[in-house]
């Protein structure tokens, strides 16, 4: 097991990087065995940081981290994990307990488990999210830290675990800084804790961490991939086996576990009209995993997006992981199901889970569904571009977001920032980010949601150095909501010097469910759907458009929206509200997206 030394070095053949930070990154987790550590865990909230600094701001080695009980009344220990309250795991803290609601600062949280320590097994401490920093215990011992809010991380415990009852302690810390990704301004929540699964992964001695298998760039006949092994008898047979596609073959990694194929094949392509995924085997061993694998091409040529050679247009629609109806941090298969419920019934053949890593289920079930994804990281307006921590941690949050989800043929965009400003250092740290996504993965699409600008009145257009290095030029604009009223939709003019196609990542403007007015009173749902009847006709004069996103699927958290009575922390952008309840301007995509839909199937 490595711990908290930070860096980063590439493996073999694989482009992948091995963090020593933690583990390196076990994949497919729904695929092995696994122990839940969800449930109530018992929690201390620190706003000092007791638990971890003296007063000098020294870490202590009293740590909370060490889980001490107090036995008897003699001892001075002012803290209890016993006796104080309780959290459910996964979730957010800010809806689970009104004292917490606003909390910025360190949770401790404290869980028992029983064990039964297996010879010939190895074990993973697995976390699907922390918000933001965590630091992370067993039996007293510190294991490491990992930053960043919406990634999942493992430790190697194997050696740790003792028969019976363990301890595992997280200190979870959600502070806001400046220095962070995202930075401490952002338009949603800062909900923290442990937001997503937390499980033990059993593996044996040497195991399959991790493969890639999709169908080979410009070469739509044959399967390519690689397995990784991990373990000390790395040097041993692997099989691969797509068994509806008669498809077996069995190869020797290499001592470094390494080994990679390529396959004739001729697999019917998944697509949002037909999402097959085929069940694949990979087996060494003892071990055998399964998932389910979809092929399909994407790519651009001059202003189209062609999924499987064919123009596509994404309807789309942004969503962030926010719970359907009960607020709070999404996490769970039925909070994926119930939002992409929606956006099916909206018409969507894509959807852009916006601003960072959303969880697994959400990517699977969109895959499930027939949902093409945008995903992206929460690089997001101003972050520090100089900071070369600040770009270590961007890295990594993408790094880690690609080695989990490389394997759903669903995930078309990997996306690196969001309304970015524009300067040289900007401009340095996003073409490093497009150079490591296209360096771990050269068979998709990179993008990144830019700004647009008024080049001279009612002509509007993108001018930014970074879209030469993207393969889309994608854009947030909001004209008839934050630029002039609706009617300015039925004047402008879009210009785009460059051929490639365009995508429009966010328009659209707020509405309070049920509020009624007249067309230009704001926050109304008639504002809003003529809005968006007035944007809908703007977006079909763009010739090169290839997609939109508009912002957004369902009302969100947010503590900068304060308008009393209208907005009341929410977001209200939403199509759909916190409630559940569609809105007016729902309507307005759904008939839209219809008529897109034949538009493009008669191509
Ligand atoms: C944007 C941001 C998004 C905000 C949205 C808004 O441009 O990308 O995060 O929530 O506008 O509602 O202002």
């Amino acid at each position: 097991m490595m711990k908290k030394v930070i860096f980063s070095m590439l493996c073999m053949c694989c482009i992948f990087p091995i963090k020593a930070q933690q583990a390196e990154l076990v994949t497919n987790i729904a695929a092995r065995s696994t122990f839940s550590l969800n449930g109530l865990w018992k929690t201390i909230v620190d706003p000092y940081e007791e638990g971890y600094y003296d007063s000098q701001r020294n870490p202590i080695k009293n740590t909370y981290g060490l889980d001490k009980a107090i036995t008897d009344r003699t001892t001075l220990q002012e803290y209890d994990f016993a006796t104080d309250k309780s959290l459910y795991v996964p979730g957010d803290w800010n809806t689970q307990r009104p004292d917490l609601f606003y909390y910025e600062g360190t949770v401790w949280y404290r869980k028992y488990f029983d064990y039964q320590v297996k010879n010939g097994k190895r074990v993973f401490l697995y976390f699907g999210a922390v918000n933001y920093e965590a630091i992370v215990f067993l039996n007293g011992k510190e294991l490491g830290k990992h930053i960043g809010g919406f990634t999942p991380f493992n430790f190697e415990v194997t050696n740790l675990l003792k028969d019976g009852e363990n301890s595992v302690v997280v200190k979870v810390d959600n502070k806001r800084i400046p220095e962070g990704v995202p930075t401490i301004i952002t338009d949603w929540w800062n909900y923290g804790g442990i937001t997503r699964d937390v499980k033990l992964i059993e593996t044996p001695e040497t195991f399959i961490r991790d493969y890639y298998l999709q169908l080979k760039k410009n070469e739509n006949t044959k399967i390519e991939g690689w397995i990784q092994l991990d373990g000390i008898n790395k040097n041993r047979p692997v099989t691969i086996e797509i068994p509806e596609l008669k498809i077996k073959v069995t190869l020797q990694s290499d001592e470094k576990g390494f080994a990679s194929f390529e396959q004739s094949a001729k697999p019917t392509y998944w697509s949002p009209e037909n999402p097959k995924l085929y069940v694949v085997n990979i087996a060494s061993g003892e071990e055998s995993l399964k998932d389910e694998i979809g092929f399909r091409t994407i790519e651009t040529k001059g202003s189209k997006i062609l999924l499987n050679g064919k123009e596509t247009f994404c309807r789309g629609i942004s969503i962030h992981e926010e719970a359907p109806i009960r607020t709070g941090r999404a996490y769970s298969l039925d909070d994926a199901k119930i939002l992409l419920g929606w956006a099916k019934e909206m018409g969507c053949n894509f959807v852009r889970l916006a601003h960072y890593p959303h969880n697994e289920h959400m990517v699977r079930e969109a895959e499930r569904l027939g949902l093409m994804v945008w995903a992206e990281i929460p690089v997001y307006w101003s972050i520090h571009y100089k900071n070369h921590d600040t770009y270590q941690n961007a890295e990594n949050q993408l790094a880690d977001m690609i080695t989990r989800d490389k394997n759903r043929c669903n995930v078309i965009i990997w996306s690196l920032a969001n309304e970015t400003p524009r300067n040289k250092e900007r401009f340095e740290f996003l073409s490093k980010l497009v150079q490591k996504a296209r360096s771990m993965d050269s068979s998709r699409l990179i993008s990144a949601a830019m700004e647009k600008v008024e080049k001279e009145k009612d002509v509007l257009t993108v001018e930014d150095d970074l879209s030469q290095l993207l393969d889309i030029v994608s854009f947030n604009q909001y004209v008839g909501w934050y630029d002039g009223l609706p009617e300015k939709c039925d004047r402008v003019k879009w210009v785009f010097p460059e051929d490639k196609p365009v995508f429009i990542s966010e328009f659209g403007g707020g509405a309070l469910y049920g509020m009624r007015g007249g067309m230009t009173d704001r926050f109304t749902e008639d504002f809003q759907e003529d809005l968006y009847k007035r944007s809908v006709k703007m977006l079909d004069q763009i010739p090169n458009l290839s997609g939109t996103t508009p912002w957004i699927l369902m009302d969100f958290r947010s503590p900068r929206r304060l308008l009393p009575e209208i907005q009341d922390g929410f977001n209200r952008k939403g199509l759909i509200s916190d409630k559940g309840q569609k809105k007016k301007a729902f309507y307005v995509m759904q008939k839209w997206y219809e008529e897109l839909e034949k538009r493009y199937n008669n191509k």
